[in-house]
Parts: structure tokens; sequence; C-alpha cells
């Protein structure tokens, strides 16, 4: 059998220990998974915080990969990362090292307790949406709703870019 290789689109989070570090070390390890391929990221952009706001502003982006992993096997892979970068989590939607978010994961819709695809938060975070357009201006969900109408109602986190990509 052909091994199927899916395009999915991640979001990376940061906002403890050198948020822009936490971000780069994240897409260094990626890279080097046997099973993942780093097709491209986003610029990284800083952004308020949703939830607390008695925290520091985070810096998100999203990467194009590419894998012959289930989506399963990949939040297992992502969830590793996130514990091998010390991944704290103070309280429930505050501070944290690194996290890493399965948002699109090719035309998959699926709804367990350990995975939502699309991503649920996804029409209420402008840092999901901008870097996603970034990427691909004419991204739509596995529905057929553009990613560009989901940002017109999107609640705003004074996005501002923080680095471009080398
Ligand atoms: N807020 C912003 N701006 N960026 C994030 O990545 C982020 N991640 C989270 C919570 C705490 C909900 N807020 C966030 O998990």
């Amino acid at each position: 059998m052909e091994t199927q290789l899916n395009r999915v689109y991640i979001g990376l989070g940061s906002n403890l220990n050198e948020p822009a570090n936490q971000l780069r070390q994240a897409l260094v390890t990626l890279e080097q998974h046997p099973h993942i391929t780093l097709v491209v990221h986003s610029s990284f952009y800083g952004s308020k915080p949703v939830g607390p706001q008695d925290q520091p502003d985070f810096v998100n982006a999203v990467a194009l990969l590419e894998t012959s992993l289930t989506p399963e096997a990949l939040l297992e892979a992502l969830k590793l990362i996130e514990k091998r970068q010390g991944r704290i989590k103070k309280r429930h939607w505050g501070e944290r090292t690194i996290d890493l978010d399965i948002l699109l994961f090719g035309d998959i819709v699926m709804d367990t307790p350990d995975l939502t695809i699309p991503h649920k938060e996804l029409a209420n975070r402008d840092f999901v949406l901008r870097p996603l357009l970034e990427l691909n201006n004419n991204l739509s969900l596995p529905d057929g709703t553009l990613v560009s109408a989901l940002l017109q109602t999107c609640p705003d986190n004074q996005l501002r870019v923080y680095s471009t990509p080398e």
C-alpha cells in the first residue's frame, strides 16, 4: 500500500522562557522527525493573550507539514515535543512554554475526546487565521468555509508581525 501523505497545518504558541526560541526549537525538532516534512512556516506574530490578561503577550505562528502519520500519531509526536521543551501550563488559558495544536489535517473532520479537527477555536483566533492566510490566501476548511471569511468576524488580539521567516 502506498503511504498517504497529508498536508497538515499546526499552530505554535508560547509566552514563557523566550517564546520565539521556543517556536524555533519546536520547528527544528519537527524537521528532524523521520515521518514529518516541514514545508513552510509563517512569520512569527506577537498577540495579546486570549484568557487572563495578567500574563505576557504570546508569540504565535503556523506551520505547514506533510506527514504519513495518522492524526493520533501526530498528536503524540507534538505532545512529546511539548514535554521535551518542558511544557509548563500554569492555569487554564494561562501562560505556557510551548503549545502545538493540529489546526487542519488534510480534509479530515473528526471529533474525539482527544482531538477535534478542524481545531475548535480556529474561528475565534486571529493569531491562527492570519498566519494561515499568510501561507495560503485561498485556504478553506473541509466544509468549504474560507479562512479569510472567518477572519472578518474574529475577535482582535492586536496581532503584529514579530519576525518574518528567513
Ligand atoms: N493567546 C494567544 N494570543 N496565543 C496563544 O497561542 C494562546 N494559547 C492559549 C491561550 C492561553 C488560550 N491563549 C492564547 O492556549
